[in-house]
């Protein structure tokens, strides 16, 4: 009889399986620091059957990264952190991060594309954002998402990664303060359902 864990690593993922939810790609630099080590990436499982992400790759063309063994259940998120321990300095113990190795493929404050590739080098997903996205009709200075807090999230997770559909978060995943200007920090949903959504 075969167990629950060799079922899972027989299911082929394929595209529509999974998605990238979110991401932190300009993390609010007077609160959070340096992007390498507190921008993020948000996967979504948006399937019906448990994905094992093992051997699947994040890149922008440039770097490369391989997420490790995790199984990620039907509507459950998991984070891809630049840098886990400062990740969870920021907003704590509670949300799942899934281990990684080879280079983090570092996002741009500008614009960029990004891949999710199955394992068997299928792209699952590709997601190409730009700073303009959410800019605020008016607004000639920055979009919420870019240095200003927010995280850039998809809004329907079923449908195709326009711009559109696409927004700053309006949400926040810890309520703490930042000592020095007042202003919350960690903005955006990792982890959990987008604010959008
Ligand atoms: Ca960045
Ligand atoms: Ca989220």
């Amino acid at each position: 009889m075969l167990s629950y864990s060799i079922l899972i690593s027989l299911v082929m993922v394929v595209p529509g399986d999974i998605v990238i939810s979110e991401i932190m790609y300009n993390p609010d630099g007077p609160t959070l620091g340096i992007d390498d080590r507190y921008e993020w990436i948000e996967l979504c499982n948006i399937g019906a059957v448990p994905l094992q992400l093992d051997g699947m790759m994040i890149s922008d063309g440039g770097n490369q990264l391989f997420l490790e063994s995790y199984t990620l259940d039907p509507m459950f998120r998991v984070v891809v952190a630049a840098d886990a321990q400062s990740f969870t300095e920021a907003y704590g113990t509670g949300i799942a991060v899934i281990p990684w190795d080879g280079v983090w493929t570092k996002l741009s404050n500008s614009s960029d594309t990004l891949l999710l590739y199955s394992s068997n080098g299928q792209v699952l997903d590709e997601l190409a954002y730009s700073d303009t996205w959410g800019l605020a009709a008016g607004d000639t200075t920055r979009s919420e998402a870019d240095g200003r807090g927010s995280s850039l999230e998809k809004i329907n997770l079923w449908e195709v990664n326009t711009e559109d559909n696409w927004a700053p978060s309006i949400d926040w995943a810890c309520p703490g303060t930042d000592p020095e200007t007042g202003d919350p920090v960690c903005w955006g949903t990792p982890g959990d359902i987008n604010s959008v959504e």
